[in-house]
């Protein structure tokens, strides 16, 4: 249902720092649950496609660089405002500027390696997702 899902990606930063765990947890504990989840390493086609918004960013090259330097979680996150209960415990996109207590707060190295992607609307949620995962591999 609209609303209650959203995408999230555990970046390589974490994963490179085995803070796939910990991450999760403080996203379970902000009320989410993970109904889908993989591990997956991003080809540049799929990096670039990601972020195709970004395109004419300065940082587009780094940026793509950095998603494919290592691992990456993809996962499916059900709870109730998905979208926006996932972007709050986030926190924002600068760790400098995180509040207290979020993941980028806590774990983010910078502002490009900032541990996670949140979508940014109940509708890019669904986009990203079927970006990444087929309905059966999603599990409620
Ligand atoms: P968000 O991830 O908080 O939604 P966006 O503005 O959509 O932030 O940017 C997407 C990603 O691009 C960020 O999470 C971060 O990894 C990277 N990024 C954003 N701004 C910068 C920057 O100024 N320099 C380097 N990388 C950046």
């Amino acid at each position: 249902m609209a609303g209650n899902r959203t995408f999230s990606i555990i970046k390589p930063d974490a994963t490179r720092r085995n803070l796939t765990g910990a991450v999760t947890k403080k996203l379970e504990d902000a009320g989410l649950r993970v109904i889908a989840s993989k591990r997956i390493h991003m080809t540049r086609e799929q990096a670039e496609g990601f972020y195709a918004v970004h395109k004419e960013r300065p940082f587009f090259g780094e940026l793509v660089d950095f998603m494919t330097s290592g691992p990456c979680v993809v996962q499916v996150l059900e709870g109730e405002n998905a979208m926006q209960r996932n972007r709050d415990i986030m926190g924002a996109t600068n760790p400098a500027e995180a509040a207290p207590g979020t993941i980028r707060a806590e774990f983010a190295e910078s502002i490009e390696a900032n541990s996670v992607h949140g979508s940014d609307s109940d509708e890019n949620a669904e986009i990203e997702i079927a970006h990444f995962f087929t309905e059966d591999e999603i599990v409620g």
